[in-house]
């Protein structure tokens, strides 16, 4: 029997965590055959529905679940922690801007990143879900100087999983004939869904679809795919996210998919003329529990006109957060 992996999961209590839990505790973030210990964070008020979640959890006796910990200390759900998902922020209220939302959970993320500094293993593999999610982890990764850098990442996975089902849709294929679509940049409006290098059975999915579809249809409609469910649903998107959540730290650990590759939001390291250190979603193909940034790929101007855009937006964020760090 393996080791069980510490896995910390903020935010325990909400939406999102109430379809992820259960699905990491089953085996399919990290295989049916490597036990797990949950470490539930939550802020005090809402620590009694995190115990109820977790009663939940033993109530499914999952054979892989070892010990659940639920907890409001930051410091005990991060000691030795080995993974940590990031959920746990606060929504944008009513008449909030997003200005205010990044000083709001800025602030939750200075401090999780001083402590999983302090109290984390070092090769923590981190997952930002909560947004401004790429600003958070930049945030993070600021206040953690002693963690790997390179293993504080940021969630553009669910974006990647909706440009995957649009252009199923339109090209009338099957989703898992769909290989290396892309997301560049930021987790926002101003992300860059690419089409360019996808390939719908081994074809070019560019002559599946026409141009204009390709840039007037399918790049609005996924970047506001998420404010589409909120109008939907009235809450934002839940299960897909929880998904998301386990494709990409599933893919991260045990390997993506041969011949494909999946959208991360890592640390620039200068690729595509990035800034270094940017917290910026990439094509990467994962091995051996690392990723690598896909190389080499001839970008269009129109798409790097697009994804230059996107890093302006997250220079702008930054700097309205420049106190934190
Ligand atoms: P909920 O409001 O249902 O749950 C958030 C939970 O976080 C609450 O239970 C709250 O008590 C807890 N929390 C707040 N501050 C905390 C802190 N300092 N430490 C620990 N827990 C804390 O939101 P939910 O629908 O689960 O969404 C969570 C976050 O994911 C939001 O920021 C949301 O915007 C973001 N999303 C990110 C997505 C992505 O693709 N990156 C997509 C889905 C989602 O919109």
């Amino acid at each position: 029997m393996k080791q069980p992996v510490r896995v910390t999961v903020t935010g325990a209590a909400g939406q999102i965590c109430y379809s992820l839990l259960f699905r990491i505790a089953s085996g399919e973030m990290l295989g049916n055959d490597q036990p797990v210990i949950l470490n539930l964070l939550e802020i005090t008020p809402a620590l009694k529905v995190c115990e109820a979640v977790a009663m939940e959890l033993n109530d499914c006796a999952f054979p892989l679940v070892k010990d659940i910990v639920v907890t409001d200390d930051p410091a005990v759900a991060f000691k030795d922690s080995q993974i940590g998902l990031m959920v746990g922020a606060k929504p944008r209220g009513p008449g909030m801007e997003r200005k205010d939302l990044i000083a709001d959970n800025g602030k939750i993320f200075s401090s999780l990143g001083k402590v999983i500094n302090e109290v984390a293993d070092k090769n923590i593999k981190i997952c930002v879900v909560g947004n401004p999610a790429n600003t958070n982890a930049f945030i993070l990764a600021a206040n953690a100087p002693s963690i790997n850098q390179r293993n504080i990442t940021a969630l553009t996975r669910l974006d990647h999983n909706r440009a995957l089902y649009q252009l199923a849709e339109k090209s009338g294929s099957d989703i898992a004939e769909i290989k290396k679509m892309i997301i560049w940049g930021n987790h926002s409006v101003t992300q860059v869904p690419d089409i360019a290098f996808a390939t719908v059975a081994g074809d070019a999915a560019a002559d599946k679809v026409d141009a204009a579809w390709a840039k007037d249809d399918f790049m609005p409609t996924v970047a506001k795919r998420g404010a589409a469910v909120i109008a939907a649903r009235g809450s934002s998107s839940a299960a897909s996210a929880a998904n998301a959540v386990l494709d990409h730290m599933r893919d991260w650990c045990l390997g993506s998919e041969s011949g494909d590759w999946v959208s991360m939001a890592v640390p620039s390291d200068g690729s595509y003329g990035v800034e270094k250190g940017l917290i910026y979603s990439y094509p990467v193909v994962c091995k051996d529990g690392d990723y690598e940034i896909v190389q080499g790929l001839e970008v269009s101007d129109f798409i790097k006109g697009k994804m230059d855009e996107s890093e302006q937006e997250l220079k702008e964020e930054r700097e309205a957060v420049a106190d934190l760090f």
